[in-house]
């Protein structure tokens, strides 16, 4: 599944234009005297939105994610089936451990700080920011959807 380079290049450009664009150029106000102009503070402005659907066709929509490292990610995961479903975020051992604890809970989905559980027709959010690069999977835990491949490339780039 490779991408062109251009594509990953063209994104890392616009997040990094994104983020410049929040400076605001420094203009000294000429009608105050004495006062000084507060220093702008280099604060992440708006988290970067993913909007993501599960699927009772056992699929996580879209099936390639790609998102910043080290800035705070928001999914905004909406559940367009009739039965429930998960967004776990991990890499593959990570999603193999949270399979057996789901089936050890009995297929019960749960919020935790990687993952929440999307009843149908809900959409909630989870935000999360991942330290580095890499490439890690979205899949859904309720009972056989994992298996039957309800999942999806997270694809973090520097
Ligand atoms: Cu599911």
């Amino acid at each position: 599944m490779h991408r062109p380079v251009a594509l990953l290049g063209l994104a890392l450009s616009l997040w990094l234009a994104a983020c410049s664009a929040g400076g605001s150029p420094t203009a000294p106000p000429a009608s105050a005297p004495g006062a000084s102009a507060p220093a702008a503070s280099p604060s992440p402005s708006a988290a970067t939105r993913i909007e993501v659907r599960l699927t009772d066709a056992l699929t996580i929509e879209p099936a390639t994610i790609r998102v910043p490292a080290g800035v705070p990610v928001t999914f905004v995961v909406t559940n367009v089936g009739r039965v429930d479903h998960e967004f776990f975020l991990g890499d593959e051992a990570a999603q193999a451990e949270h399979e057996r604890e789901m089936q050890s809970m009995g297929g019960m989905t749960h919020d935790e700080p990687m993952g929440i559980g999307v009843a149908p027709g809900v959409t909630k959010e989870l935000t999360v920011t991942f330290p580095a690069a890499g490439t890690i999977l979205a899949g859904c835990h309720v009972a056989g959807h994992y298996a039957a491949g309800m999942k999806a490339t997270v694809e973090i780039v520097p």
